[in-house]
């Protein structure tokens, strides 16, 4: 019989936290080596050979021509957003980080905010339609939680109204959607290595793309405009990877399908651990998705597990298991957009306010053992079948 749960007066089910977001460190020695080298070479950043060589490793893995690799993805989108001329209103799912928001309103243009498909998650192309005006220039799509969005229709839309495709992939390197990697969708993509990410370089982002042109401005604007030499053909800013960045970067990379296992395994033992709670269940790839599984989601059906997601959340959280509500309530929910709806968006968006008061993301990666997931699973089943009183106890507690 496991202890007592911490709110119900039990100690903590795990002495030290399980995050969401732990960083995979897959190859420590292997990142310090080359780390030395560039420390021994006394080339730290500015198209350095660590990051010419992850940027090969990045365009590879994404099946395209062009990877220019940059500080973080949230500078990696501006630059994008500027060197494709983006401008006017531009169409994002809600139901994102709110970066894929900010960076399009930091560059001038207005974000628009779209409904998703509940069964997916993401961005709904025949609400998209609905909201294109003559001020709409692009659409930018997120493969969220690394389940891609439905590209085809996206594709068909931005064809039909001459739009520009973009996509914020930040969380989706390594998965495919018909078969094709995530990475040569739409006219380019963002991918995010940001230390939470399951491929990580610390900090880091970058622009992949089959568009020789758009490459060249978004590598010249990332230095200043003058990308790799020093006459300056247009405005720019500094975004560069630094070589220790791209050293953990070369490592991640090097382990990418070894890191898909490792959620892979985990997301299994989650669903055979979850099976008999009721009112929850994990989200599940669609048909045509490979998914590289960088958040586990569980969805909690208040009526049907008799425990509301958020009273489950913080008890959860009382016993060490830091379980994350990404992204609700949405970024039309969020300053500044809240305050200027009908600029940025039809209220409500009812479906990304469902979904996003079920979802809650699982602690996954190498920082999380097997049996902790069996132990997270038998946890979370123990408080769903106490719901009443745990219920009781987090509305307690201050
Ligand atoms: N587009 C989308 C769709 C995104 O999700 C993101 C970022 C972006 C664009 C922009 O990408 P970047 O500019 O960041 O490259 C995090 C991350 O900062 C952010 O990268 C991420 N998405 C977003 C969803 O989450 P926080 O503040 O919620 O994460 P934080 O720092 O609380 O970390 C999460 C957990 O991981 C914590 O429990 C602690 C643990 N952790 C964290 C770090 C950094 C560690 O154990 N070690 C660590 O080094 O924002």
């Amino acid at each position: 019989m496991p202890a007592e749960p911490a709110v119900l007066g039990g100690t903590p089910a795990f002495a030290e936290p399980l995050h969401v977001g732990r960083p995979n460190i897959p190859d420590g020695p292997r990142a310090m080596e080359l780390i030395q080298q560039a420390i021994d070479r006394r080339w730290l950043t500015a198209f350095g050979p660590l990051v010419k060589q992850f940027e090969r490793d990045v365009a590879a893995a994404a099946g395209v021509k062009h990877c220019v690799a940059m500080c973080n993805a949230s500078v990696a989108l501006q630059v994008l957003i500027r060197a494709a001329g983006l401008r006017g209103e531009v169409i994002l799912p809600s139901f994102t980080f709110i970066a894929t928001a900010h960076t399009l309103l930091w560059e001038g243009v207005t974000p628009v905010f779209c409904d998703i498909d509940e069964e997916t998650g993401n961005i709904d192309p025949e609400h998209a339609r609905r909201l294109i005006t003559d001020r709409t220039t692009g659409i930018m799509g997120v493969h969220l939680w690394g389940h891609p969005a439905p590209t085809k229709e996206l594709d068909a839309l931005a064809e039909e109204f001459g739009l520009r495709l973009f996509y914020d992939s930040a969380h989706a390197i390594g998965s495919a959607r018909g078969g094709r990697a995530v990475g040569g969708f739409g006219h380019a993509e963002v991918f995010s290595f940001h230390a939470t990410k399951f491929i990580n370089s610390f900090e880091g982002g970058a622009v992949v793309t089959d568009d020789d042109a758009l490459a060249e401005r978004v590598r010249s604007m990332h230095n200043y405009g003058r990308g790799e030499g020093e006459i300056v053909s247009s405005i720019g800013t500094n975004a560069k990877m630094t070589e220790v960045a791209a050293a953990m970067g070369i490592t991640s990379l090097e382990n990418l399908d070894f890191l898909i296992e490792v959620n892979r395994e985990r997301y299994e033992r989650y669903a055979a651990g979850l099976a008999g709670a009721p009112g929850l269940t994990l989200r599940r790839p669609g048909p045509e998705n490979d998914v590289n599984h960088q958040y586990i989601v569980a969805e909690v059906d208040e009526t049907a597990a008799g425990i509301s997601r958020d009273v489950l959340a913080a008890a959860l959280t009382a016993d060490n298991v830091l379980v994350r509500t990404h992204f609700d309530p949405g970024c039309h929910r969020t300053e500044p957009y809240v305050r200027d709806p009908g600029r940025h968006a039809p209220l409500p968006l009812p479906r990304t306010e469902a979904l996003g008061a079920r979802v809650l993301m699982l602690p996954t990666g190498t920082g999380v053992t097997l049996d902790e997931v069996d132990r997270v699973c038998a946890l979370t089943a123990r408080l769903v079948a106490a719901g009443d009183a745990v219920t009781a106890a987090v509305r307690r507690t201050p």
